[in-house]
């Protein structure tokens, strides 16, 4: 547990996936950068297979967490796991097996300026600034980068806000912002073929289309099956986005991920909502251990469901 309320600070992130690499050289990267936010942070990306520092042919999965900075749970739960497949490989047979044959890579905080920014304002836990911190320029801070990708952006002008000050606001355009660049940019490099985008709160595991309220997914039946194997162990409500979070949001990754790149590497998208309601942002410190675990199989089904993809 951190020294924020229980929850990572920026410090003790960095030193973690550090010492990830000291301890298990032959199974992670040591972090890399994949592109730098408004104010100047990198963008942090460990890559966790057998010959991590070799690109294999193996499948790719894509894992990330803290696009909404006040969402900590989501980071916590994901170094959780990271930890889980570094210490079980070698004794646990499935994972070695898993880490043999696919390629997991990781970016922990997409929007390192959004969470400093809670810590600064609330340093035992409590922020609850959502955005990145873009100088909109007329007095008000910050795009909603999970409204800022490039698939039906702004659609119906419903779902995201273009008014700066909006807790949703969408961006000036499409990619606009250096965070949603930089995952695009990543994407684009790799040939993924599932990601988890993780928030909080609400235990769900939702995937597209949430842009609009007649879905237009091809694949509904394949998503509705995995949902329910990705959820069987936590029992969390998975559905299509509008259906289960009950509002249509435009420009969020999952979107892009499944549907901006359809003909060239469709990426099976998720976006578990980890914690209770009652939980709400930040959980109580008992609590975060137990979160932890409510997504621990999850999070190797998720692994295992890519392993199955060529
Ligand atoms: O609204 C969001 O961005 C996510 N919920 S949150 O409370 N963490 O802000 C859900 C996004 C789900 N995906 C789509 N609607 N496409
Ligand atoms: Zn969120």
């Amino acid at each position: 547990l951190g020294s924020y309320g229980g929850f990572f600070t920026m410090t003790q992130l960095h030193n973690i996936l550090d010492q990830m690499r000291v301890l298990y050289p032959n199974l992670v990267t040591a972090k890399t950068s994949i592109g730098t936010t408004v104010e100047g942070r990198p963008i942090y990306m460990l890559k966790i297979s057998d010959n991590p520092d070799i690109d294999e042919p193996e499948s790719e999965l894509f894992l990330n967490a803290v696009h909404h900075a006040r969402e900590p749970m989501s980071l916590s739960q994901l170094i959780y796991f990271m930890w889980h497949v570094l210490e079980s490989y070698g004794t646990d047979p499935e994972i070695t097996t898993l880490l043999n044959s696919t390629e997991m890579y990781i970016v922990p905080m997409v929007n390192p300026d959004g969470y400093q920014q809670n810590l600064n304002t609330n340093p035992n836990g409590g922020g609850m600034w959502r955005k990145n911190r873009k100088n909109n320029g007329n007095g008000t801070f910050g795009v909603d980068i999970n409204r800022n990708y490039g698939f039906q952006w702004g659609y119906d002008n419903t779902g995201s806000s273009p008014t700066t000050s909006s807790d949703t606001y969408r961006g000036p355009s499409a990619f606009s912002e250096p965070e949603t660049q930089a995952v695009r940019n990543f994407c684009n490099a790799h040939d993924f073929v599932a990601s988890m985008d993780f928030h909080s709160f609400g235990n769900y595991c939702i995937y597209p289309y949430g842009y609009a309220t007649t879905n237009s997914n091809p694949e509904l039946p394949l998503f509705q099956q995995m949902g329910a194997y990705l959820t069987a162990e936590n029992g969390f409500v998975y559905g299509n986005a509008v259906q289960t979070v009950n509002y249509t949001a435009n420009g969020a990754g999952d979107d892009w991920k499944y549907g901006e790149q359809t003909t060239k590497n469709k990426i099976y998208s998720f976006t578990p909502e980890v914690g209770a309601s009652t939980d709400g942002f930040y959980p109580a410190q008992s609590r975060i251990i137990p979160l932890c675990e409510s997504t621990l199989q999850m999070n190797r089904k998720i692994l295992k469901l890519s392993s199955k993809f060529a």
